[in-house]
């Protein structure tokens, strides 16, 4: 269980972020503020308690993997291993200049941390899957995490990978469905609706767990579960989000998928922001 000095201090650090991304992504005049705000907690938890990893040494053979599936939610992703000391905090503010390490969307051979170029979505898991399937046959022992968006898996290219995992019984693999209900341009419920989440993964062969994506507890206590449920199956965790959390009038906005971020708009983020 997490302490309450750690779920102080990841609270802290949750409201340090999101600040952190509203004033980069103002500054730069573009990015993805709804996928990232989305995707804080779950990552802060994943990178600071769950997932095996040296970011002095950041290709150790004994690693964990995460794989950012939803490769848009790059400057959140780029905040946490700063944070964590991947690469220095100054280099944050070149965040999608040209040449710079850090790219819109997650550049793997370019920067310490990332294991994999996404962006195109679907594209993570099949690699997620291979890369578990590597590790089973090698047995490193290695855990392999993605995140992916709701709007994702809507991709026919995440089910053909879906069905592999069943096949090959990659109980080595969690999936986290950042499961927020908006799009770029819209609800999911509208453009294509997902129906039974659940059950369609069951269908698949996954164990299939269920989390508030933004209760650092729970997460904890979710990801824990879900990598050590070692029943041959793959593992998805439904997160329940709101796309651009922590921003009034951003939340559940498909608006603020990618837009920039105007001056009156930044003084009430950050104003909010601050307030908590
Ligand atoms: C194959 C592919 N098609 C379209 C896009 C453009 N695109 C980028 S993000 C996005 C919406 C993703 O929505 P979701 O997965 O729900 O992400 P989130 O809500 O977490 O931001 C789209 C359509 C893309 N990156 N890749
Ligand atoms: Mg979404």
């Amino acid at each position: 269980m997490l302490s309450a000095e750690k779920i102080a201090r990841y609270e802290g650090k949750c409201g340090q972020f999101r600040i952190g991304l509203i004033k980069l992504l103002h500054k730069i005049q573009t990015g993805h503020p709804g996928g990232s705000l989305s995707a804080v907690e779950i990552l802060t938890i994943l990178y600071n308690e769950i997932l095996r990893l040296d970011p002095r040494n950041p290709e150790k053979p004994d690693r964990d993997i995460f794989i950012l599936g939803k490769g848009h939610g790059a400057p959140i992703l780029y905040i946490i291993l700063a944070d964590l000391g991947f690469f220095p905090g100054e280099e944050l503010a070149s965040l999608r200049q040209l040449g710079s390490r850090l790219q819109g969307h997650p550049c793997a051979n370019k920067l310490p941390g990332i294991e994999l170029s996404t962006g195109p979505l679907g594209l993570g898991i099949s690699a997620a899957v291979g890369r578990a399937l590597a590790g089973k046959l090698d047995k490193t022992g290695e855990n392999v995490f993605i995140l992916l968006g709701d709007g994702e898996i809507q991709e026919g290219i995440v089910w053909e990978a879906a069905m592999a995992a069943g096949k090959y019984r990659l109980d080595n693999l969690v999936a986290i469905l950042d499961h927020n209900g908006v799009q770029l341009d819209g609800k999911v419920d509208d453009i294509m609706p997902l129906g039974d989440v659940k059950a369609k993964w069951t269908a698949f062969g996954w164990n299939c767990l269920e989390m508030d994506g933004h209760n650092l507890a729970e997460i904890h206590e979710r990801m824990l579960q879900a990598r050590d449920l070692k029943n041959g199956g793959p593992v998805i965790v439904i997160a329940k989000t709101v796309k651009g959390k922590g921003v009034s009038f951003m939340e559940g906005n498909h608006a603020w998928h990618g837009k920039p971020i105007g001056d009156a708009e930044f003084s009430a983020a950050l104003e909010e922001l601050e307030a908590k």
